[in-house]
């Protein structure tokens, strides 16, 4: 078809250099011309072209409008409010009629009645009955109190019994627990044990360790008593349970109560060298020494 084209065109171009060459025989041109050349092929497509340079930056673009965005979660409840106002009084129901209520308590006693219309005479009297009525009566009544003043005797004994009872456990056993010691005395409701030699504090600790105390006299009678449990045991000082450790000169029992009785030997105490505790010499006489001293130790029970 190209060809065909080619063929066509050369024709074309022959046909038109013919009608040059009759006009120019008109002016006598002897020269022909040549057949022209077919066309050339039409030549490659050229080379791509260079990258432009970048082009200049841009304005800013408005802002975007975005739809709004779905709820979020919901939070945690807050904390519990504040007490709120007393409402005001409601109005007045109307409900049923309650039922009736209990029976109230006896009223108090009424006044006495006005005084009744004189009866008729009534028979004449059985005396002796009566007498003998009021007799058998009168029996009674003193049987009654006989009965009762016997009771009341019956009820003393009783609570002495078990007085006497209570009285003698607690005697028994005290004297169960000073048997325990080599040697005991009794002075009255107390009992006095003895065990050896010790200083002021081991003297309160063992006797604390008995159950008892370590032993002062509150009286004359058991200071003598003391005394004889302090020849008994050959010894020649029995510590006693009174100090002057808190306050110099002014000696106290252990439940740091001022003394009831003492028995001070001569120019004692006299706190030689600093001396806060106290014994019976062999004598019976009372000395203040040095607490750690070792002396005989003797603990008081209390029936
Ligand atoms: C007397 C007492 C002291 C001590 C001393 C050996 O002076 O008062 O306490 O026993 O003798
Ligand atoms: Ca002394």
């Amino acid at each position: 078809m190209m060809i065909l084209r080619q063929c066509l065109f050369a024709v074309l171009l022959q046909m038109q250099f013919c009608s040059h060459l009759l006009a120019a025989t008109n002016n006598s041109c002897a020269v022909y011309a040549g057949v022209p050349g077919i066309p050339g092929h039409n030549g490659m497509p050229g080379r791509d072209g260079k990258d432009g340079a970048a082009g200049q930056k841009g304005e800013k673009g408005d802002p975007g409008i975005g739809a709004q965005g779905p709820p979020g979660k919901m939070g945690p409840a807050g904390p519990m409010g504040p007490k709120g106002e007393k409402g005001n009084t409601g109005q007045a129901g109307i409900g049923a009629q309650g039922p009736a209520g209990k029976t109230g308590p006896a009223g108090p006693i009424g006044p006495k009645g006005e005084k009744g219309n004189t009866g008729q005479p009534g028979s004449p009297a059985d005396i002796s009955l009566i007498k003998s009525l009021q007799s058998e009566n009168q029996k009674l009544i003193n049987r009654i109190t006989v009965t009762e003043r016997a009771l009341d005797a019956a009820e003393k004994t009783i609570q002495k019994l078990q007085s006497d009872d209570s009285h003698l456990s607690a005697r028994l056993n005290a004297i169960e627990k000073a048997s325990r010691f080599k040697i005991f005395k009794n002075a009255g409701m107390k009992y006095y044990v003895s065990l050896g030699l010790g200083t002021f504090d081991q003297a309160l600790d063992f006797c604390q360790r008995n159950g008892a105390t370590i032993v002062l006299p509150t009286t004359e009678f058991e200071n003598f008593i003391l005394k004889r449990m302090n020849v008994l045991t050959d010894s020649t000082d029995i510590i006693l349970g009174t100090t002057d450790k808190q306050k110099e000169g002014t000696f106290v029992d252990l439940n740091n109560k001022p003394l009831s009785f003492s028995k001070w030997g001569k120019n004692e105490p006299n706190n030689l060298g600093e001396e806060d505790c106290v014994v019976q010499n062999i004598d019976g006489y009372w000395n203040d020494i040095k607490c750690e001293s070792k002396r005989h130790v003797v603990c008081e029970i209390q029936v």
